[in-house]
């Protein structure tokens, strides 16, 4: 079989794909320019691709023999399914062996911000450390007995919930579905309406997919609701945020901070407003970049596009 792959994957999963099919893998510019995409998949029947490439109609169009489109990732939002799943194509992606990775990010976040230890360390390179710190100087907030609320409780939300609980902390929660009973007292988390969960916490974390009902659903309303100390956290998609509306809101203290691991647009630019401000911790789209998840992630993604190609359902199959 013929695969296309719009990046690159780690070697020991390239030199496994290359044993069992003909590999094509772009190796240029991330992302794949939309011309190199379509002539890189006119001929394959399976697509290995990532969250930054759009796999829209035109493309799905392009390839006529394609059986397979399996995603480096568990968000799917820049797959057209529905069309894809009208030419019987097969969608594979990667949940679970990313969730500890992910979970990890945003609990580190929510230490970073609340603890503020890169802005320690852009007050040291920044030469800017002049005096011993006192009693008052430089002081953060502890995570003891403060609110975690978890806005989607999926297999990342539910991880992070149990970090807190190491914490000390109190976790609420808000999901399209109530978790059952023993599922929430094993977790130690209660359910809230979404407004209770925006008004009464002190750190807020984003776990929902991006889609069109999440499209911009944080925006200055909901800051408004927020108390003025929380915190906002996303390791989730940068389109749930509207980013300009975050950006007053931290301009202003309307909000406490905010750790931001995804964003409107990726790459965020060199001297967006964000950068500029204090409170903000950012890291570039990192939540499953572990040595140990990216490999895992390799091996599914392989499994998916073998299951996928033969008309299959993948291990993890989008429907
Ligand atoms: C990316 C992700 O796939 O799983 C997702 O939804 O966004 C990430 O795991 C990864 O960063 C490679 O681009």
């Amino acid at each position: 079989m013929k695969i296309f792959l719009t990046g690159k994957l780690p070697d020991f999963a390239l030199k496994e794909l290359r044993k069992m099919h003909i590999v094509n893998v772009h190796t240029g510019k991330i992302p794949i320019s939309r011309a190199k995409l379509l002539s890189g998949i006119c001929n394959a029947d399976g697509l290995v691709c990532f969250p930054f490439d759009s796999i829209d109609q035109d493309v799905i169009d392009s390839a006529i023999h394609l059986k397979a489109i399996c995603t480096f990732s568990v968000g799917f939002d820049h797959i057209d399914v529905k069309y894809a799943k009208s030419k019987n194509i097969q969608i594979g992606y990667t949940p679970d062996v990313l969730t500890e990775a992910t979970a990890d990010l945003a609990f580190s976040l929510i230490l970073d911000v609340t603890r503020r230890v890169t802005e320690s360390d852009r007050i040291i390179r920044a030469g800017k450390w002049t005096k011993p710190y006192g009693a008052v100087e430089f002081v953060g907030t502890g995570l003891q007995s403060k609110t975690l609320g978890i806005l989607g409780m999926g297999r990342i939300g539910q991880a992070l919930a149990k970090r807190a609980a190491v914490f000390g902390m109190k976790t609420s929660y808000y999901n399209r579905h109530r978790l059952s009973n023993n599922v929430e007292k094993s977790l130690g988390v209660k359910y809230s309406s979404l407004s209770g969960l925006i008004s009464k916490s002190d750190i807020i974390s984003v776990h929902v997919p991006y889609t069109k009902d999440t499209h911009g659903m944080i925006n200055a309303a909901f800051f408004k609701k927020m108390k003025k100390t929380a915190i906002l956290i996303n390791t989730a998609r940068g389109k749930i945020v509207n980013q300009r509306d975050l950006t007053i809101s931290l301009k202003r203290n309307q909000i406490g901070g905010a750790g931001l691991d995804v964003f409107e647009s990726e790459p965020l630019q060199k001297g967006d407003p964000l950068t500029k401000l204090n409170n903000v911790v950012l890291s570039a789209h990192i939540g499953s970049s572990t040595v140990q998840t990216r490999d895992e992630m390799a091996r599914l993604t392989i499994k998916n596009l073998n299951l996928g190609m033969a008309g299959k359902k993948p291990v993890h199959s989008v429907e």
